[in-house]
């Protein structure tokens, strides 16, 4: 079998680019894991830049997101048992767009399909050769058969525990790495969200958010320890513990419900350099991982799939290698900025162990400045938003 580009990974990276990709008529053929199910069962991001939301319109898979997603024009800070509102319409003129990762990825796999663009679910032992040659190819198994697609290009889209980035070699990669002491406890739940905005809390017992998914399913969630595990956590002890975080107009007004599902990620912050191996690239969380207090994770590989796309379109339309010639260092200036972000708002936001009054003191002071300086406010809004592709 031969395609243009092998793109590995049915997650939001890989599909996005497929998407991009087959609608300037370059072949591609996706290989993921799982099953379609399995993936559309992960409850993850669900924040959107206005970078995004512009590319998935390009790609021609915008509609149900435009007709449902929710315009968010500010969040809340909260701590001391007050909250205070950044105002991203008033500061930097802009909004995010909260959609979930599992109804996009469903709108991008009903795209794929209804292109009849070639997707191989349930592949195994997934493996890449010659990435450094002018002939690459992946060999895998499906369906119990050993297959071999040959390609002009390798798409890594395969999330941070897949093979591709591990495919280059030790000595011509860096890794950056800080894992944090604590992880996400997430709750879904058919209620709705306690406030309009998402609420960002620091709290001497640790750091909370409310976020939601629709008028009528809320995501929560607390910080958590890292040997603490889902089954302890009744659906009680979560909601009790969620209420002492947050402010106290906003505990009492909650309406909690049994949770439709439960889970605790840990938090990572992780880069790989470079993002290009011959012909082989990087995309998404393949390359790079951040803690979620920057909603960021979903956002980066967007923008990641922008300068790949924009680089393979310029070479088949053109012979013209710049685009990808330059696809690792232009993704990494985006990727270390957001990097910075995420990791701020983690720090600024938990509660670490160890912590030193010094420390405590020193992150109060750093929220009563953003709560009185409309210049700290606009800094924290562009980044959020979203930095420029
Ligand atoms: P994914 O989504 O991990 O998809 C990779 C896919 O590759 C498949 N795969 C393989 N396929 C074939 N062969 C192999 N050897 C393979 N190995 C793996 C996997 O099965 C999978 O389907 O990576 P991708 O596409 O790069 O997308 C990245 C995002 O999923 C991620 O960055 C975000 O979810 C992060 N994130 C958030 N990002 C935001 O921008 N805003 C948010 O609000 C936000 N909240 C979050 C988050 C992530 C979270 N968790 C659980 C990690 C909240 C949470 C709790
Ligand atoms: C979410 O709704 O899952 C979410 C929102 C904002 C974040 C992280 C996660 O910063």
């Amino acid at each position: 079998m031969r395609t243009q580009v092998v793109i590995i990974g049915g997650g939001p990276s890989g599909l996005l680019l497929g998407q991009l990709l087959q609608r300037q008529g370059i072949d591609t053929v996706l290989l993921e894991r799982h099953s379609r199910e399995y993936v559309l069962a992960r409850i993850r991001a669900g924040v959107l830049e206005a970078g995004l939301v512009n590319l998935l319109h390009e790609a021609g898979v915008g509609e149900r997101m435009q007709r449902d997603g929710l315009q968010h024009e500010g969040i809340y800070l909260a701590h001391s048992n007050r909250g205070f509102r950044i105002d991203f319409r008033r500061l930097c003129d802009g909004a995010v767009t909260v959609y979930g990762q599992t109804e996009l990825t469903r709108d991008l796999y009903q795209a794929r399909d209804a292109m009849g663009a070639a997707m191989l679910h349930q592949v195994d032992q997934v493996e890449i050769h010659g990435a450094d040659s002018e002939r690459p190819q992946v060999n895998f198994i499906h369906d119990g058969r050993a297959r071999r697609i040959d390609c002009d290009f390798i798409a890594g889209c395969d999330g941070f525990h897949g093979v591709s980035r591990n495919t280059i070699p030790a000595d011509r990669r860096s890794q950056f790495e800080r894992v944090y002491p604590f992880g996400w406890l997430g709750v879904l739940s058919q209620t709705p969200p306690v406030s309009e905005e998402l609420i960002y809390a620091s709290h001497e017992r640790g750091f909370a958010l409310c976020s939601m998914r629709s008028p009528s399913l809320s995501r929560y969630y607390i910080q958590v320890a890292l040997e603490d595990n889902v089954q302890q956590w009744s659906d009680a002890e979560f909601w009790n513990e969620l209420k002492r975080r947050i402010p106290h107009d906003a505990a009492e007004s909650i309406v909690t419900g049994d949770s439709i599902e439960k889970s605790i990620a840990p938090l990572r912050s992780f880069v790989a350099e470079p993002m290009r191996w011959g012909r082989l690239f990087l995309c998404g969380d393949a390359a790079h991982i951040v803690p979620p207090t920057g909603a960021k994770g979903l956002n980066l590989a967007a923008s990641d799939v922008y300068y790949l796309w924009r680089g393979l379109r310029q070479y088949y339309d053109a012979g013209d290698t710049r685009g990808i010639d330059d696809y690792s260092a232009l993704a990494l200036a985006r990727v270390w900025k957001a990097e910075r972000f995420s990791w701020s708002m983690t720090n600024l936001l938990h509660r670490f162990p160890g912590q030193s009054p010094f420390d405590l003191r020193m992150q109060q002071a750093q929220l009563e400045y953003l709560e009185s300086s409309s210049a700290a406010q606009t800094a924290l809004a562009e980044n959020y938003l979203g930095l420029p592709y």
